[in-house]
């Protein structure tokens, strides 16, 4: 029934958040994908995030390149800016917004293919520099959208449908991104709600370039036994680091500690609370996160939960040391030095 427009009237006892809007002015139009996509889950994710969060959709920016996961943005936040880029691009595409316009809270929108077959250089640049975004990879190890071949994400060994085997060293976006100097690097699970929306609040909020990775399955195309990307295969090897709640310390007034409970601020004042599950598990030490990873890969396992954070971190914009409000509202005075001051910097270069 994809083909019906959602209701424009919304039911007015529907509860609203701090700033007036109800979860559904953050969906978008109704899903296209197939039927238990692993993609509609984490769209449904974003919403509540969002919502929670009290953003007002017209301060996010989403943007996607291409594939199934990349149209899932047609999907939420029917009320934000949108772009859907090329292929692989949309990490760059996402940078010159962001360069443009720095008021926006920006959300990146991608697939295992778009960002780690085509569009990998284009996720390494923009993880490296700490382009301040919420980036999600919804990752279920193939082309979906091109009916299922393997995708770089794909573990070695893993059967496909039609029984090709998978022969090449499967790409690991997270720890990828933790070597390139992300300083918010996450794994979650589309079925796992409770997870999945605290990492995405908390990614939203964060000061520079946070990554998510959403283990997503495909229904259609790699969901069957002998795929590491199924439902019932990520069930089974799933070992959560820790449960993070994201609190707004602005809103938050009684704070309930336990000592389960690590409080980690971020650059805006808020704060992510890491309820952990190992308790020796510590996501501000990247060499840690990089090691644990590792060792859990090696045992079959997937690592899920905040896997690092900096919460000190900076973004592109106080490296670069640009303009500090929007291209767009900068006029001749701010533009223009005046003729002296090119003189002086003329005659600086003669
Ligand atoms: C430049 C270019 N090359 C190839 C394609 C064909 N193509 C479209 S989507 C896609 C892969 C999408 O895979 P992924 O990003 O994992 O998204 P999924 O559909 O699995 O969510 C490919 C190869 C294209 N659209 N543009
Ligand atoms: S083909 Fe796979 S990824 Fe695409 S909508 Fe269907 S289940 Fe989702
Ligand atoms: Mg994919």
């Amino acid at each position: 029934m994809t083909y019906l427009a959602k209701p424009k009237l919304h039911h007015p006892s529907l509860t609203k958040n701090a700033v007036g809007y109800t979860r559904r002015d953050y969906e978008g139009k109704v899903s296209t994908l197939c039927a238990g996509c692993g993609h509609d889950s984490v769209s449904s994710a974003i919403v509540q995030a969002c919502w929670q969060l009290d953003i007002q959709p017209h301060r996010i920016a989403k943007l996607s390149g291409i594939g199934c996961s990349s149209k899932t943005p047609d999907y939420f936040l029917g009320a934000s800016h949108g772009f859907n880029t090329v292929h692989g691009r949309m990490p760059s595409v996402l940078t010159g917004a962001y360069l443009a316009n720095r008021d926006l809270l920006y959300l990146g929108i991608s697939g295992d293919g778009d960002s780690a077959s085509i569009g990998l250089g284009q996720f390494a640049h923009a993880m490296r520099r700490g382009v301040r975004m919420g980036y999600i990879v919804e990752n279920n190890g193939v082309y979906g959208l091109t009916k299922g071949q393997f995708s770089a994400t794909a573990d070695k060994g893993s059967v496909a449908k039609k029984g090709a085997t998978n022969n090449d060293t499967a790409i690991d976006l997270a720890a990828l991104a933790l070597q390139l100097g992300a300083t918010f690097v996450a794994r979650s699970f589309s079925g796992d709600k409770a997870q999945l929306v605290p990492l995405i609040e908390g990614a939203m909020r964060h000061g520079g370039a946070a990554f998510i990775d959403v283990i997503s399955p495909c229904v259609a195309f790699n969901n069957h036994a002998g795929s590491t990307r199924s439902y019932d295969h990520v069930r089974e090897h799933n070992e959560a680091l820790n449960r993070i709640d994201f609190i707004d310390l602005a809103a938050e007034q009684v704070v309930e500690h336990s000592p389960d409970v690590v409080d980690v601020p971020q650059a805006d004042g808020s704060t992510l609370r890491l309820r952990k599950v190992a308790p020796d598990y510590d996501p501000t030490d990247r060499l840690g996160a990089m090691n644990a990873m590792q060792r859990f890969a090696a045992g079959g396992e997937i690592a899920t939960g905040l896997l690092y954070v900096d919460p000190t971190a900076h973004d592109w914009h106080a490296a670069q040391r640009t303009a500090s409000a929007p291209l767009n509202t900068l006029g001749e005075k701010d533009l223009c030095p005046g003729s002296a001051a090119l003189a002086k910097i003329n005659a600086g270069l003669r």
